[in-house]
């Protein structure tokens, strides 16, 4: 008799055809085979799936080429299927689940012929927490199912979690023929289903990732009463040894693995990193509130990163631990087989290959790396990496960030005046948009706690559920808004950022222990020059005070865009977040 779990992969296999059926176990024997039949055997365009690195410099890393069409999410072509659209809301594309299960089905039919399909069981969280959730995933391409190795806990335990049970997170992958037309996500969240063909690219392929553990879950959070939240979990050190743990959530590309990495330029302290991305928290039996990262991984954006901005991330890329390392879409410097890209330290090398393959041409103005190119490493090669990063129960969160990529308006750090404000302000935040997804970069968006492309369900009720696990708090953590972008005169970055961040994280967790000042202001507590560590910046005083300036006049402009985009979300916003609004737009 086989169990719920063999039955759903045969079913997948009736309809898929593959040549082979292969159940990994996650080990590091069959990563390196894995890794062997993409470098040897597997194609995808015609182009092998991983090319090895200079493994002397990088131990353990290889190279993937994507199509060229396929180099981020696909927001336009992801879907939420809930049996009403009402409760998928004006955040998510939305359609019937059967219509979306009768495309999928003929989509997928016989698309896995001449293929291997890799079936993959691994749980999001570490498989002994109360917390975490077992999952499987097939999938068509070696190099899906190496990344999930790297980014979630793969292996029998997982099987053993699931035994005998249907309660299992269902993902279904298939890089198809890559044609645009003929990709899709769909996630049938009553199935805790995720149905993704078409692309390879991580966050439309990875399935426990943005599509389990954000869209999936977030909906499970909201009826299970838990949130999952995109958001970095860090630890941070002060001089006397106290470790104080907050989360942040910040949209894509704004910084969110540096802050998870940062090293401090204050003396005596430190930063714990136990995240760079997701967070699920749940209410602990104590009251308060607890944070687990369900990824083992990090899926980071390349460019940008060097030992001047985030050197414990070029640490942990280079570190020769866990088993492989990938890097995606970045140049190839011809000459010592190293990825590079734009940012990284050192001078432009002479011979580059571009992310596309082609020798690249300084003259033609193009990128030799794709600004979203991105590496695949283990959390377990980070130095920095919290001892209690796999501590089943998580660890208690004092303060809540939150935080988006405004040039103006938006001050370096605010407090919430509590928590019913503090949702208010997660509601209302912006950022000006970046290459993670396929849109126009630069342009605003409200993105409420980063999570507009990645709440499965209406906003609206998230606001609600948010105001609802305050209420289970017995005291709730500080809820603040930050900003790290705010532009000069001359349009150039006023805070220096990176390992300087730590003098706001300082602030934060001064407050959250009731030992820093602050001034309160219409939009919430900010603290006064005196209250902040600025000792050593050579920020001039005027940009020092346009950093917290409060401009009326341009905050009434912001008030009616953020009217415009919660009106959207009708009877489903909660009455507590127009109090918050009208409080706000009386006071200013
Ligand atoms: C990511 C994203 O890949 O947010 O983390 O796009
Ligand atoms: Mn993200």
């Amino acid at each position: 008799m086989s169990t719920p779990l063999e039955k759903w992969v045969n079913e997948q296999a009736k309809l898929t055809k593959p040549d082979k059926v292969y159940w990994c176990d996650g080990s590091d024997e069959e990563a390196r085979r894995l890794i062997e039949i993409g470098i040897k055997e597997e194609k995808i365009s015609g182009n092998p799936v991983f090319h090895e690195l200079n493994q002397k410099i990088w131990p353990n890393a290889y190279y993937h080429r994507s199509h060229p069409t396929d180099v981020a999410r696909t927001e336009h072509l992801t879907y939420v299927c809930h049996p009403d659209k009402d409760v998928a809301g004006p955040n998510n594309n939305w359609m019937e689940p059967s219509k979306a299960k009768n495309m999928m089905t003929k989509l997928s039919d016989g698309c896995m012929k001449g293929k291997t399909m890799y079936v993959l069981p691994y749980t999001m969280g570490h498989p002994d927490s109360p917390y975490a959730k077992a999952c499987i995933q097939i999938t068509d391409v070696s190099y899906v199912a190496i990344s999930m190795r790297i980014m979630t806990r793969m292996g029998k335990k997982a099987i053993e979690r699931i035994g005998n049970s249907t309660d299992f997170v269902k993902g279904f992958h298939s890089i198809g023929d890559l044609d645009p037309n003929k990709r899709f996500i769909m996630h049938f969240p009553d199935e805790h289903l995720v149905w993704s063909i078409g692309s390879g690219y991580g966050g439309n392929a990875l399935l426990g990732k943005k599509c389990f553990s954000l869209r999936i879950a977030s909906w499970l959070g909201y009826q299970e009463g838990w949130l999952a939240e995109h958001m970095v979990i860090l630890g941070i050190q002060d001089p006397k040894g106290n470790v104080t743990y907050v989360t942040a959530a910040m949209p894509s590309a704004c910084g969110k693995t540096n802050l998870a990495m940062l090293e401090s330029t204050l003396p005596g302290y430190k930063v714990w990193t136990i995240g760079d991305d997701i967070a699920w928290l749940n209410v602990g039996p104590d009251g308060r509130l607890y944070a687990i990262n369900p990824e083992a991984g990090l899926f980071g954006v390349a460019p940008g990163t060097s030992m001047k901005t985030n050197p414990n991330m070029m640490r942990t890329l280079k570190a020769d631990k866990f088993y492989p390392t990938l890097f995606t879409n970045t140049a190839l410097n011809t000459d010592t087989n190293e990825p590079w890209w734009d940012g990284i330290d050192g001078p432009v090398p002479e011979n580059l290959t571009d992310w596309q393959g082609n020798p690249w041409d300084v003259s033609k103005n193009s990128k030799a790396s794709h600004p979203n190119a991105r590496f695949t490493v283990s959390v377990y090669n980070a130095p920095a990496l919290s001892k209690e990063f796999d501590n089943p129960r998580g660890v208690p969160i004092s303060a809540i960030i939150l935080g988006g990529k405004r040039t103006h308006l938006i001050p370096l750090v605010t407090e919430a005046f509590d928590w019913q404000n503090g949702v208010f302000l997660g509601a209302r935040t912006g950022s000006e948009t970046t290459a993670a997804a396929t849109h126009k970069e630069g342009v605003l968006r409200r993105d409420p706690m980063a999570m507009l492309p990645f709440c499965g369900y209406n906003m609206g009720d998230y606001f609600k559920h948010w105001l609802s696990i305050g209420k289970k708090l017995k005291n709730p953590p500080k809820i603040y808004s930050v900003n790290w972008f705010r532009t000069d005169d001359n349009g150039k970055f006023i805070w220096p950022g990176f390992g300087d961040n730590i003098r706001v994280l300082k602030w934060i967790i001064d407050r959250s222990a009731g030992n820093a000042g602050a001034k309160e202001t219409p939009i919430g507590m900010v603290p006064d020059i005196k209250d902040m560590a600025l000792e050593g910046l050579d920020i001039p005083k005027k940009n020092i005070e346009k950093l917290f300036e409060i401009n009326h006049c341009e905050w009434k402009k912001e008030l009616q865009d953020i009217e415009k985009f919660i009106t959207q979300f009708g009877k489903h916003t909660p009455p507590e977040i127009w109090q918050e609004y009208d409080k706000l737009s009386k006071k200013l």
